[in-house]
């Protein structure tokens, strides 16, 4: 019979691995894990406490902002702002970074985070999902943190994960060696290891991406397309969602292939990315190659890219070695 493992008990044993660790990354995640179940009870109860819905705004990006990308937002804030863990933090939903309140220690790591991707469908229920990434500050310590701090690449990365909340509420955390599942038992409110050491399978017979974009695509990326949809690989299943988060978790657990490639909708010169570098491509990439599998932008790994400003955005070919060093080959004009 398996044994029953929290979050907070795994956190703890991967730290004795490290004899050098002060416990300040597991009491941290340890801080993201409750706000992440406090988002979970908000969002499985939307519609009854009218949270559905816009408030008004528009992020950095642009996006119409939701009630509960707000309430997600201010949550993971209120949570994360007083640790003493964190020496600023970044949000798809601030323009600009956040500082940690002046009343309050500045740690040695920089949170940067989504606090509801997907958040558009959230109204049609569809899976959203909470992605985090965490890097050691590259400031002086002890001082208020800066940009300097967030604009690293995802190699750089010490953890990331995110929570999808779904038909359940399931954590995807890697802190460097592999990647772990987690997943929240609401009746005692515990984070409980579901699927240890995830490994994406090598091949997925799946290939997502929004092909309502295919006219604004490069030439290379449609022929890959209509390789698959031809049965080049073999018989594959399309499926999108349109939740970063949740077309990727599905690709790391059934394999196959997700792409958001660059568009020549708007500017055909040059072309337009959708995904975030920051809070979506990157830590999302780190722990899909944590997992055995590739993240690239067609150019280049997308954990090479070091953020030149907080909301940039990149190319996404994510998924298993196979497929997506198919969709690379075809891309680079190579088949
Ligand atoms: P499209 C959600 O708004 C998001 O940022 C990602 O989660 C998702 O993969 C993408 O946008 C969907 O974009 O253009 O297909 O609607």
């Amino acid at each position: 019979m398996s044994q029953i493992v929290s979050v907070q008990r795994h956190l703890l044993a991967t730290q004795s691995n490290h004899p050098d660790a002060t416990g300040d990354l597991t009491a941290l995640l340890w801080d993201l894990t409750l706000a992440f179940k406090l988002i979970n009870a908000e969002v499985n109860k939307a519609g009854l406490v009218n949270l559905y819905g816009l408030d008004g705004d528009r992020n950095a990006s642009g996006d119409d902002v939701t009630k509960l990308d707000r309430f997600s937002q201010d949550t993971i804030f209120r949570m994360m702002d007083h640790g003493g863990h964190l020496c600023c933090m970044a949000s798809e939903e601030e323009r600009e970074i956040i500082r940690i309140p002046a009343e309050y220690p500045k740690g040695k790591y920089v949170l940067s985070y989504d606090p509801l991707d997907g958040s558009s469908n959230i109204d049609a229920n569809v899976s959203v999902g909470t992605i985090f990434a965490i890097h050691h500050r590259v400031t002086p310590e002890g001082t208020d943190g800066t940009e300097a701090d967030v604009l690293q690449p995802g190699s750089a990365l010490v953890a990331a994960g995110y929570v999808v909340y779904g038909s359940s509420t399931m954590l995807v955390l890697s802190t460097g060696d592999r990647v772990d599942g987690f997943t929240l038992d609401p009746s005692v409110g515990e984070f409980l290891l579901s699927h240890p050491n995830i490994r994406i399978p090598s091949r997925g017979a799946i290939y997502s991406v929004n092909e309502g974009n295919e006219n604004f695509w490069d030439a290379n990326t449609r022929r890959y397309v209509q390789w698959v949809k031809s049965g080049g690989p073999g018989a594959y299943k399309a499926r999108y969602i349109g939740s970063m988060i949740a077309d990727v978790h599905r690709t790391l657990l059934y394999g196959g292939i997700f792409l958001y490639p660059r568009t020549f909708r708007k500017d055909p010169a040059n072309g337009e990315c959708k995904l975030r570098l920051l809070y979506e491509a990157g830590p999302m990439g780190w722990i899909v190659e944590r997992a055995g599998g590739i993240a690239s932008t067609g150019e280049r790994p997308i954990v090479d890219l070091v953020p030149t400003h907080l909301h940039e955005r990149c190319p996404v070919a994510i998924g298993s070695p196979d497929d997506v060093a198919e969709y690379l080959a075809f891309y680079r004009g190579e088949r």
